[in-house]
């Protein structure tokens, strides 16, 4: 018999009273699918637990992050500026936007993470077989979930959703945050021109379609609930997040809803988070399903592409609510 520590008791029940949804992956298949989507469309936020991917998976590739966020400045910057993808710092996006963060952005592509390994690690191989074995378990696990969440809206086609981030062409992308100490200064500046804003990573969604989440031990990141209430995450090494982005509000009709976030900076200890965001292909068509467009609940978007989307998303600030520009009159 496993017998819960102390501390992961208190976590689950702290988890619970703040009203976080923590579904188990195990459960029954018809259980599933209807929590998937009660959890989708109330919070747009839930833990996933049971999840089935190997700890190896996991920790081989935080090992890989860590050693890479331990390098001097002048050898990650190699593997950078972040436009947008490969090593960036501070800034985020296109428009101005900073936070108390350095990161990895990568496209989920076997020759992108390859060729982008090369500037990243002194074993560029052993990188890429992290990233991609890490890309491979989030793909399974999105797929899964987003299976269940058809069928949960009794949506005909099962893979309706699944499809998208299945394609070969898919836009998905890896992303490894690392929120450091205050006494992080990684432009070298004396200690006054050091700014902490207490803000690690600003308030918005994602726009794809799913994000799989997990991080250290470190806590940070808050979600907003539809009443507008922001909630702390107590962080959960073990178990993975998943939050619904745009992509996939607009799929549903408005019915599954993005959850909006951000990460304060914890300024005593190093938070780490990997991010799995699973997308379409570039020129896919995102639209309502037609099972989700009813004469209660009229189409709420037009027709846009994936590229139409992230142009949108790049042209904006990262709060910005850019589905805003997508809705139907
Ligand atoms: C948020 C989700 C992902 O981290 C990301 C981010 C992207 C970036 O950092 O380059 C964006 C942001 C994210 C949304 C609005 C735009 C684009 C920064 C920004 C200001 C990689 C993504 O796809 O969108």
């Amino acid at each position: 018999m496993v017998v819960p520590s102390p501390t992961s008791m208190m976590r689950s029940k702290k988890t619970k009273a703040l009203g976080i949804p923590a579904i188990d992956l195990s459960a029954e298949r018809s259980e599933l699918s209807e929590l998937v989507v009660k959890a989708s469309e109330e919070y747009g936020f839930f833990k996933l637990v049971n999840h089935g991917v190997a700890r190896e998976v996991i920790s081989t590739l935080e090992e890989e992050g860590r050693k890479f966020f331990a390098k001097s400045t002048a050898e990650k910057q190699h593997a950078g500026p972040a436009t947008p993808f490969g090593y960036g710092c501070r800034n985020i996006g296109r428009n101005g936007d900073m936070g108390e963060l350095e990161y990895l952005l990568l496209h989920t592509t076997p020759l992108c993470i390859s060729q982008r390994s090369e500037t990243i690690s002194n074993d560029p191989t052993k990188f890429g077989r992290a990233v991609s074995d890490y890309v491979d378990a989030a793909r399974e696990l999105s797929c899964e979930i987003l299976d269940r969440m058809a069928e949960g809206l009794w949506v005909p086609d099962k893979f309706a959703l699944s499809r998208l981030i299945r394609d070969v062409n898919s836009d998905s992308l890896l992303r490894i945050n690392h929120y450091p100490t205050k006494k992080w200064d990684p432009l070298e500046l004396d200690e006054n021109q050091t700014i902490n804003s207490g803000v690690g990573f600003g308030e918005h969604s994602d726009p794809q379609i799913l994000t799989i989440m997990r991080s250290n031990d470190v806590g940070g990141l808050q979600i907003c609930t539809h009443d507008g209430l922001w909630i702390p995450v107590p962080p959960d090494p073990n178990e993975f997040f998943v939050m619904v982005g745009d992509a996939l509000q607009v799929l549903t009709n408005g019915r599954l809803r993005s959850v909006r976030h951000r990460v304060l900076s914890n300024t005593r200890k190093a938070r780490m988070s990997i991010m799995y965001f699973g997308a379409p292909a570039l020129n896919w068509r995102i639209a309502p399903l037609p099972k989700t467009v009813t004469a209660h609940n009229p189409h709420q978007y037009i027709p846009f592409t994936w590229a139409q989307y992230k142009q949108a998303a790049y042209s904006l600030r990262l709060g910005d609510s850019r589905l805003d520009l997508f809705k139907a009159k």
